[in-house]
């Protein structure tokens, strides 16, 4: 067993024992209730998934295990001389729970490295799909596409013992993993460039290499990927896209199918889609008012224009969460990236003046629960700013990062051996009924 395997399976039978003792004692233990409110609201608050690699607190953000993003910075193995975290050693994190040494973390590079090789049939299914497809269209399309070499599919058909699932599915996620990035540079390269794709550098990190292979060749886009990739690994289990991809992998899917599942949710405007809804919103913006870069938007345009798609009945692109109460930390972190690295970008600029002025209105407006901004307020300015200009693309960027996270709770699912997905569901009657019979 490969020496990543071996530390996992480690942590991996102390979880199990944890977990056998969980149903042999206080199966019956009530954990949360459920409301009416709640089945017809999305289940909002209602604790029933297990998630090991990261927890979100409504006020201080998201943890990577037992670390907020801010402390990472400190902890995470970086480039030598470099300021981000490696997305190599948030994954060793995000897998066993601990800080990697630079070691470990280059050990994981050169694994990846090695297993980055897409299968050519991969790039053909991409491109027989129509010009009018969307680039996460395609990303999905890819991922299920690259499913030819799930080596859990293979095993699980000749015949596999519920407690070896998880070997196969480490191997395919790894694989998974490392080729992300070869797939979404494809896409890009194809859509967006001269089309000709751009082979990885076997001495870059994971997330440097993504930058190279989209066809950014300097330590500035390597700085942005690193950062980027850092922040979008992991938001616990119930978000739309790491739940998609736990239901379907609990049918026992093979790891590309249940992450491809999971890329379709993170596609929705409410999800992963709002980082180019943003940009699409605010050059609306400009449009309306007849500005340009050089001649800015004003806090009073903004306010206007924030008014009024309220007043049209549309969201705030970028703003409000589910479960945070408070700015995201991930804005903030961007936030204080452009901070240290920018210098006059009007849409940086406007995406600040929004900042000062969308979680008042919102508030005024008392609907949304929480009036501040998200991950997405900000990502795309910045793309934009180091010059990936197809904001379409941005939530394939999402994507990719998001593997990180997702990923490893899949490997997580299957070492402890979680069942099968099947909430109960009710009629419309039934819930009438329910309701006059308790009243
Ligand atoms: N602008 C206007 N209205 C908003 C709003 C916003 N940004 N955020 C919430 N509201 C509204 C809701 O639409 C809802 O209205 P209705 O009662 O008429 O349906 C009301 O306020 C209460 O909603 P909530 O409880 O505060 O928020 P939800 O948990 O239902 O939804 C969303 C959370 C993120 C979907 C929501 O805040 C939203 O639509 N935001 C804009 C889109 C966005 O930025 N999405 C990305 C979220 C982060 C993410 O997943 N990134 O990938």
């Amino acid at each position: 067993m490969d020496y990543i395997k071996q530390r996992f399976f480690e942590k991996g039978t102390v979880a199990r024992a944890q977990i056998a003792e969980l149903l042999s004692k206080s199966k019956d233990l009530i954990v949360d209730e459920v409301t009416v409110g709640n089945v017809l609201g999305g289940m909002r608050g209602v604790t029933s998934l297990l998630t090991l690699t990261s927890k979100l607190d409504p006020h201080e953000g998201i943890r990577y295990r037992d670390y907020k993003l801010r402390d990472l910075y400190a902890h995470l193995p970086r480039k030598k001389g470099g300021s981000e975290p490696l997305a190599e050693g948030v994954f060793y994190l995000l897998l066993t729970g601990d800080i990697p040494t630079s070691e470990e973390v280059e050990y994981i590079r050169q694994d990846w490295v090695q297993r980055s090789e897409v299968p050519p049939h991969v790039f053909k299914a991409i491109d027989a799909l129509p010009s009018t497809s969307k680039p996460m269209t395609r990303f999905a399309t890819g991922i299920l596409a690259a499913a030819t070499q799930s080596q859990f599919q293979k095993k699980h058909r000749s015949g596999l013992r519920k407690e070896d699932y998880w070997d196969s599915t480490y191997e395919d996620v790894m694989n998974m993993l490392a080729q992300l990035p070869v797939i979404a540079s494809y896409i890009y390269r194809t859509e967006f460039c001269d089309g000709n794709p751009i082979a990885l550098d076997p001495d870059l990190d994971w997330s440097a290499n993504f930058a190279h292979m989209m066809g950014f060749n300097d330590e500035e886009m390597y700085r942005l990927f690193r950062m980027y990739m850092f922040i979008h690994a992991d938001h616990e289990g119930g978000n739309v896209s790491a739940h998609t991809s736990h239901l379907v992998s609990s049918a026992l899917s093979n790891p590309f199918y249940s992450y491809a599942a999971g890329m379709i949710g993170l596609a929705g405007p409410l999800h992963g889609y709002a980082n180019q809804e943003v940009i699409r919103w605010i050059n609306d913006m400009y449009k309306h008012y007849n500005k340009t870069i050089d001649n800015p938007l004003t806090l009073e345009e903004v306010t206007s224009f924030v008014n009024q798609t309220l007043d049209e009945g549309k969201v705030i692109p970028g703003y409000g969460h589910a479960v945070l109460r408070a700015t995201d930390p991930r804005f903030t972190t961007q936030l204080e990236f452009a901070e240290k690295h920018i210098d006059n970008d009007s849409m940086i600029e406007t995406v600040k003046m929004l900042f000062q002025v969308v979680p008042e209105v919102l508030q005024e407006r008392g609907k949304a629960k929480n009036p501040w901004p998200n991950v997405d307020a900000i990502s795309g300015s910045l793309l934009l700013h180091y010059g990936i200009k197809d904001y379409i693309f941005y939530t394939v960027m999402f994507g990719v990062s998001r593997a990180l996270g997702v990923g490893t709770q899949n490997i997580w699912d299957r070492f402890l051996g979680m069942s099968i997905e099947r909430p109960n569901s009710q009629t419309l009657d039934w819930f009438m009924d329910f309701v006059k019979e308790a009243k």
